[in-house]
């Protein structure tokens, strides 16, 4: 059925020169889950590469957007340095921990060119909801315009469970899983940024 929601035709977009930065929230794990590897499934369609795809957890979505800001100077600092500063980049880091437990550090990464900011907010019966919406909301934007990074908002608000399992692609009415757009808009937005540097 053709719908008038939604981003448009699929593009066909090349990905992988890209670097791309997950931040999910922990809370409501089941639609959580689902929405990250619809992202993930998205970016590894278009071609960014696993190895550049980092995934990253916060307990709830009101943690988003410090990490989100934190990560992404994190990324910069890792990229401009020449080893110095590894603290701050061990956040990120390229290692990989091999059976014996020691680590090798792999060669130094871009910025990331775009990071996807997911949570799921359900309403309760406080304000709580409405603060953490606001909140969020407008912190991604601010990291976002005070960093030049494109923060994907990846922020269900929703009133239901239900709702929630529905935009995840869980749900019974066939709705498609919006972390797949997430993940499409991060490719997007990340060539975009390349070409507007
Ligand atoms: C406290 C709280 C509540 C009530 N509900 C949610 C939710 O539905 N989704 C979510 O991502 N996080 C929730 N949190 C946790 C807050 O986002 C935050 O982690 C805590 O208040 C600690 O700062």
């Amino acid at each position: 059925m053709t719908t008038i929601k939604g981003p448009g035709a699929a593009q066909t977009l090349d990905g992988s020169g890209l670097r791309v930065a997950i931040v999910h929230a922990r809370w409501n794990t089941v639609i959580i889950d689902s929405l990250v590897a619809g992202a993930k499934k998205n970016l590894l369609l278009a071609g960014v590469s696993e190895d550049n795809i980092t995934v990253q957890t916060v307990p709830g979505s009101y943690e988003l957007p410090l990490a989100v800001q934190r990560l992404y100077s994190a990324s910069q600092l890792q990229a401009n340095s020449s080893g110095e500063g590894a603290s701050a980049t061990d956040l990120l880091s390229s290692s990989t921990t091999d059976l014996s437990g020691s680590t090798t550090a792999s060669s130094p990464k871009q910025p990331f060119d775009a990071i996807i900011a997911i949570g799921v907010l359900i309403k309760g019966a406080t304000m709580h909801f409405e603060y953490i919406a606001d909140a969020v909301s407008h912190g991604l934007m601010r990291v976002q315009l005070d960093s030049g990074v494109p923060v994907i908002f990846g922020l269900l608000t929703v009133l239901t469970e239900e709702q929630g399992l529905e935009r995840a692609g869980l749900g019974s009415s066939g709705m498609h899983n919006h972390g797949e757009d997430w993940g499409s808009a991060a490719v997007e937005l990340g060539l975009k940024r390349k070409e507007w540097a």
